[in-house]
Formats: C-alpha cells, sequence, structure tokens
C-alpha cells in the first residue's frame, strides 16, 4: 500500500479511508458508542464512493503505458436493462467497454501496471492468416533462445484431425529482437517446423527445459495413444516416449502437463476434447489428474470431478496447484454456459502430492481459461476467449493482454511475454517475469 500510496492517489484515499476508521476504532470515546462509529463509517463510505465515481469520469491520475486503457470497474456495475450495450450474452468477444481496437492492454486494477511497466506495447511476431499454428504447448529454451509450441489439434483451421497429424514449431526470439528492432511495427518471423517422431501425435501441451528436453504430452491420434514424451530440442529431435497408457489402458487425449517445482515428478489432465474434435474414440477413463513419477514408473490420479481438466500450473513453493475445468466447450458438442469456465486452486499435499482443498480461484468471462503460467510476484495469466487474462494471487482480475480472440497459452521469454493465437503470435514487453519452469 506505501508504495503504490505514492504513485497512485485512488490507492491512497483508500488507504486513508481505511486508517481513519481504524485509528477512531481505538478511540475509546468512539468504541462506546458503536453507532457513531458505524455513522462515521457510513460517511466515509460515502464521501469515498463519490470521490471514486466522480474521478473516474476523468482520466485515471497515474501512468498507464501508450495503448493502454484503463477500465474502473465502478463505472460498469450498472447496466441497467441493455444488457448487450458493452457486450452480447455470446462466449466469445470480450468486454471492451471502450470499443478500443485490439490488440491493447486492458488494466482493471493499477496493481497490473507493476505486470506491464511503462511501456509495454504488444506487437505481432508471426502471423499465417487460415493455419492455427500457435495453439498450444509453448516452451521457452533459454540457451537457444527460442520458443516451442504446437499447431491446433482437431480445431478450427487446425488441418488435422483422424487422419492428419498436428505440427510442432519453433520461432527463433534472437531473430524475433532483431526483427523488432527494426521496425516499430509489427513484424512476420519465419517459424519452422521440426521433423518429429512418428510416435508424436498431437502435442497439446508442454513445459520445461526438463533436463535438457522438450516435455510434451501428446493427445495421440486415432488409436495411436495420448502420451508423455521428451523430444532433444535440437535436430535430429531424438524422442523418447515415458508414459502412454494407465495400466494397459489408453489415457483419453493428455492436454497439459506441468512438473512439481523442486521435483522431476510430472502432473497432467487428461480431458476429452480428442474425441471432442472427433481425432480420439470415445473416453474410456474419467477426465482427471494424474501424477507420473518417471523414476519409478508410478502412476496415480491426484484430482478428479471435473468436467474437462485442461491447464495446469505449479505455485514455485510447490505448495499451491492451479488447474482450470473448461466443461463450458464440449468441441463438436457445443456450448452449455452454465458449465465450468472456470480455474480451480489447490493445496497440494505434502506428504502423497495429491491435490486437496479445491476452491474457485477465477471463472473468466470469455471463452476458457485455457493454458495457466505464473510469474514470480504471484500474479497468475491464463490463455482466453479474449485475449490473456491477468489475476493477483487472491484471484482479483488485474489487467488482460485483450485481442478480442481466443489464445490458448503464453510463455515468458527473456524478450517479454509470447501469446499464441491460433493463427498468430505476439510479444509483449512487460517487465513480469515468468516463474522457472526449468528441471
Ligand atoms: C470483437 O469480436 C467480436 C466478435 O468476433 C466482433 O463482433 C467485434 O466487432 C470485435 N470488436 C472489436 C472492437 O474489434
Ligand atoms: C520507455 O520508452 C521511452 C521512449 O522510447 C524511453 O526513453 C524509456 O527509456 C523507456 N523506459 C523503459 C523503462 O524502458
Ligand atoms: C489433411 O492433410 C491433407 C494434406 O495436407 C489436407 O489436404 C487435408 O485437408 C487435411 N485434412 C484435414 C481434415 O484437415
Ligand atoms: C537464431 O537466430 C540467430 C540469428 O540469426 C542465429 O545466430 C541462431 O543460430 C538461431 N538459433 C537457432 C536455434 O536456430
Ligand atoms: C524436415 O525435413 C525436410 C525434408 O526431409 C527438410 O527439408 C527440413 O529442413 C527439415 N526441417 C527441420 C527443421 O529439420
Ligand atoms: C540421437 O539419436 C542418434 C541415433 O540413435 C544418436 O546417434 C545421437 O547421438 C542422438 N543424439 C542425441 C543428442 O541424443
Ligand atoms: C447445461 O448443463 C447443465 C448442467 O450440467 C444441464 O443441467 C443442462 O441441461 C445443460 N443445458 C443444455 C442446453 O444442454
Ligand atoms: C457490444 C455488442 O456487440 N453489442 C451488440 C449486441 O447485439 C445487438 C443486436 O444484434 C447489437 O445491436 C449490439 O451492438
Amino acid at each position: 500500500m506505501q508504495n503504490k500510496c505514492k504513485d497512485i492517489a485512488k490507492l491512497c484515499l483508500t488507504a486513508s479511508g481505511e486508517d481513519t476508521v481504524s485509528t477512531q476504532k481505538q478511540d475509546p470515546f468512539l468504541t462506546s458508542y458503536p453507532a457513531m462509529v458505524a455513522a462515521t463509517f457510513v460517511v466515509l463510505t460515502i464521501a469515498f464512493v463519490v470521490a471514486l465515481s466522480t474521478n473516474a469520469q476523468s482520466s485515471p491520475d497515474f501512468t498507464i503505458p501508450p495503448g493502454a486503457v484503463y477500465v474502473n470497474p465502478l463505472e460498469y456495475n450498472v447496466v441497467g436493462a441493455d444488457y448487450t450495450q458493452w457486450r452480447n450474452s455470446s462466449l466469445v468477444g470480450g468486454f471492451n467497454p471502450t470499443n478500443t481496437t485490439p490488440p491493447f492492454i486492458q488494466i482493471f486494477d493499477p496493481s497490473f501496471l507493476e505486470v506491464t511497466g511503462t511501456n509495454a506495447t504488444i506487437r505481432l511476431i508471426a502471423s499465417h492468416p487460415g493455419f492455427a499454428f500457435a495453439h498450444e504447448a509453448p516452451i521457452y529454451v533459454p540457451d537457444l533462445n527460442v520458443v516451442f509450441f504446437s499447431s491446433n489439434g482437431g480445431g478450427t483451421l487446425g488441418y488435422s484431425g483422424w487422419y492428419n497429424n498436428s505440427v510442432v514449431g519453433m520461432i527463433n526470439m534472437t531473430e524475433v529482437d532483431m526483427a523488432l528492432a527494426s521496425t516499430t511495427g509489427d513484424v512476420n518471423v519465419q517459424v519452422q517446423t521440426l521433423n518429429l517422431s512418428d510416435t508424436v501425435q498431437m502435442v497439446n501441451g508442454g513445459t520445461g527445459p526438463y533436463k535438457g528436453d522438450l516435455l510434451f504430452v501428446t493427445s495421440g491420434r486415432a488409436l495411436q495413444p495420448p502420451s508423455i514424451v521428451v523430444v532433444n530440442p535440437s535436430a535430429p529431435y531424438n524422442t523418447t516416449v515415458l508414459l502412454d497408457n494407465f495400466f494397459g489402458r489408453q489415457f483419453n487425449s493428455l492436454n497439459d502437463v506441468k512438473v512439481l517445482p523442486g521435483t522431476d515428478i510430472m502432473f497432467f489432465t487428461d480431458p476429452a476434447y480428442g474425441w471432442l474434435n472427433s481425432f480420439r474414440p470415445e473416453p474410456m477413463l474419467p477426465l482427471q489428474v494424474y501424477r507420473f513419477d518417471p523414476s519409478t514408473g508410478q502412476v496415480r490420479v491426484v484430482a478428479d470431478q471435473f468436467v474437462q481438466p485442461n491447464g495446469i500450473a505449479f505455485t514455485p513453493d510447490g505448495k499451491t496447484a492451479f488447474v482450470s475445468d473448461t466443461g463450458v466447450n464440449s468441441g463438436k458438442a457445443g456450448v452449455n454456459q452454465t458449465l465450468p469456465a472456470t480455474i480451480y486452486r489447490f493445496d497440494v499435499d505434502p506428504t502423497t502430492q495429491s491435490f486437496k482443498n479445491r476452491s474457485p480461484f477465477a471463472y473468466v468471462d470469455s471463452g476458457i481459461p485455457d493454458g495457466i503460467q505464473l510469474d514470480t510476484m504471484g500474479n497468475v495469466y491464463s490463455g482466453c476467449g479474449d485475449g490473456i487474462q491477468v489475476w493477483n494471487s487472491d484471484g482479483t482480475l488485474i489487467g488482460k493482454f485483450f485481442l478480442n480472440s481466443t489464445s490458448a497459452e503464453m510463455i515468458f521469454t527473456k524478450s517479454g511475454l509470447v501469446i499464441l493465437r491460433e493463427d498468430a503470435m505476439y510479444l509483449v514487453n512487460i517487465q513480469a517475469q515468468g516463474i522457472d519452469l526449468t528441471t
């Protein structure tokens, strides 16, 4: 609070309002007259709200990056009967009440400036209209300064399905940096496609580097099994399959993976999207989250009762897990808006590493919360129907990298946050740093 107070008058007001009230509560005179305390509090609250709403009409009294927009939630709490004023009831599209042209940075809380820094801009770094080449499984390999990622498996513009594999691509961030330095606008850096082993079918999730390799989960394709694989990041991309069944039964379609910090144990999600997107048979296992210890070969379930478990992430201390449930999206079976679009927070049991004490962390207002990443300040990022949404560790939405279209994943690099947006990739040169995903 103290630091923010210097920069942000609004937070100063909050802080001084709270201070005043708590000082008065300690005053014996007022303590013996609770009604007066309450009255004082009401007066202060009204003054505070009036101050805020007066202030809300003018521009914010803190410096926002060029092109970014501050959306004060207090201005949009009441819409009345015209519910289509700022958006329609459709799941897609986003809350863009200032009608700003995407992409742009949307700030809901001044603390988002600690994420963006003062100079952040969203710039296109690669695009291929009509081909969803940049879907998920981003892995940044610092030694090569390269990001690896997969194309869309089975979805719109993925050109993959029961008969066609998706592809893994890579983009060289050194080339991205050089291209961006040569202009102020967007660039289109060549993406290279990797020639991978046939055992790698429909890569959908990734993390690492894991002991120097890329760690992928695949959804499988047709009767070829979903799997966990490690792939050397340099040609000829030597590949080892670590797991492709649960005691002889194929998984449904593995979606995402993270390694528990401080261990080499892998945790992964197994929803039904392979079947829902017509490239895998009907599910034969519950839709749940597993733990795999590659040193013993032991695999077991750590969380269940999801509609569709999807993205997964841990805090760096390994004590907290986040898993998204994207049940609202049933692929070819359509959308049911009463189902979850929710990130759940769990405690990781220190002994068993099972996930316990499930609680909702964030319900997203647009699309589904797909992949999840964390920064070193404890903020949580997820790819949603309108771009990347960012919450602080309490689950308060503090800002968005607003694209007005779906992003499934993102990854921190030395150059900033790389955002995968299906047929395009963006780089935002934010000052926040990602947590270390190296094992
Ligand atoms: C956002 O996307 C929606 C749905 O695709 C579209 O109708 C709308 O015009 C877009 N808004 C902006 C500001 O681009
Ligand atoms: C922000 O951009 C301005 C103008 O390009 C530059 O002078 C300044 O050093 C930049 N600040 C940071 C923190 O990068
Ligand atoms: C599979 O790949 C072939 C050859 O690239 C392409 O012509 C076809 O459209 C693809 N099929 C699907 C379902 O995308
Ligand atoms: C990335 O690009 C730089 C500059 O062209 C080049 O020196 C480097 O070898 C490239 N890295 C990879 C892994 O291709
Ligand atoms: C993949 O294989 C093709 C043909 O075999 C080759 O031309 C291409 O350079 C290879 N790509 C990579 C990234 O190794
Ligand atoms: C990749 O596999 C080939 C053939 O088995 C082997 O000769 C080579 O040493 C391997 N490379 C790495 C980096 O493991
Ligand atoms: C949507 O999901 C809810 C909860 O599972 C279910 O009760 C309802 O029938 C579904 N609605 C439709 C239209 O499928
Ligand atoms: C924000 C927005 O897109 N509103 C539209 C919702 O749909 C109605 C009816 O089609 C339009 O008039 C609004 O502009």
